[in-house]
């Protein structure tokens, strides 16, 4: 899901436009504006000596591992398995909240891109030559949030249960009449790939790479589907933050929560990391690109992913990893809590079911 992907949707001249974009093989992000955007270009006074507190981290020691699909549900994109070494780290203990977000705003006066007019000079890089600009009513400051039909849709089609929302940002989750002020422990969403760069670069962390990501979630289980085991999420104990019932249209919030759940609800992994399973996604910081592990030889040292980005569902569009589900995955649909699951979003789109976390090093 993009940004380019609502707007194709919401405007009917857009849509006959988009649906004949030209197939690419792969895209970097030197021929994509995004450069500009990116981490190298994050001004100074988003840099800060911020002193990290020990508790809210947890050391995870570097280790080798079997990165990719362990079971059934596993997509392409997840095989082959492969072997990754990586080195030790700090990651945070749990999502980053809304109160630390909020630290970060007021201290540097960060922007967030929901919370900015959509750049039509920029967009439009990413649309076929010619297609008109939509508008106003569309091209306003606005975000992704989820909202449940009433009947059962087809699962191929995520437009049914996004909204283009006017005002929804972090600060108003589900639009501008929504509020954080009772939700300072929740995840913060609606941040962008380069919003939550500048996060960390602010913290003085940085986001993890995919590989890091994985091998924190395992917790030291050795091919195991998820965080907690191999145990399917809806039997036992509560483990995770994600959609009981048939998705979208029936939530029966088994584990007490429609939408997102505080940090720190449910029980940790091994490595003492809340919520690597469900409640919201998480960026990394690798490029996606589908046929990526394909290309794998031998054993990664490090990996930091492609250098191009290929989504076959939006073939012109630059994506970046995200990691680890949400409150809205369930067996049925994605999956996504499975520690080998990947997903993917444009670095400009930020989402209700979205968020991250950061990793320091040694
Ligand atoms: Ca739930
Ligand atoms: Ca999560």
């Amino acid at each position: 899901m993009s940004k380019i992907q609502i707007f194709c949707i919401i405007t009917s001249m857009l849509f006959v436009a988009c649906k004949s974009t030209p197939k690419e093989t792969s895209i970097t992000i030197e021929n994509k504006a995004e450069k500009k955007a990116c981490c190298e270009n994050i001004p100074n006074r988003f840099t800060s000596e911020k002193e990290v507190k020990a508790d809210e981290m947890v050391w995870i020691e570097g280790g080798t591992f079997m990165m990719g699909g362990d079971d059934k549900q596993a997509r392409d994109d997840e095989f082959p398995k492969h072997e990754v070494t990586v080195s030790g780290f700090y990651m945070d203990a749990h999502e980053v909240t809304n109160a630390q977000f909020m630290e970060f705003a007021e201290a540097t006066g960060y922007v967030t891109e929901a919370e900015k007019k959509p750049d039509w000079e920029e967009i439009k890089k990413q649309l076929p030559p010619g297609t008109p600009e939509p508008d106003d009513s569309v091209l306003a400051p606005a975000s992704l949030t989820f909202f449940a039909p009433n009947h059962s849709v087809n699962l191929n089609n995520n437009a049914a249960w996004w909204a283009w929302t006017l005002g929804a940002n972090w600060r108003h989750p589900q639009g501008p009449d929504s509020s954080i002020d009772n939700k300072l422990n929740f995840p913060v969403v609606h941040v962008s790939w380069n919003d939550v760069m500048a996060y960390c670069k602010w913290a003085g962390k940085r986001l993890p790479t995919e590989a890091e990501w994985e091998f924190a979630a395992r917790g030291g289980l050795i091919d195991n589907i998820y965080p907690w085991g191999n145990e399917d999420i809806d039997l036992g104990k509560i483990k995770a933050n994600s959609w009981q019932g048939q998705f979208p249209n029936i939530n029966e919030e088994k584990d007490g929560f429609y939408k997102s759940a505080p940090v720190k609800t449910f029980a940790p992994n091994e490595y003492g990391l809340y919520d690597m399973a469900g409640n919201v996604w998480e960026w990394c910081s690798d490029t996606y690109h589908y046929d990526y592990y394909k290309t794998i030889k031998g054993t990664s040292v490090n990996p930091k992913g492609p250098e191009t980005s290929y989504d076959p569902n939006e073939p012109g569009v630059f994506k970046k990893v995200t990691r680890g589900g949400s409150f809205l995955c369930n067996t049925a649909y994605c999956s996504g809590y499975r520690v080998a699951a990947r997903m993917k979003s444009s670095i400009d789109t930020g989402m209700e079911h979205t968020g991250f976390r950061c990793v320091k090093d040694k």
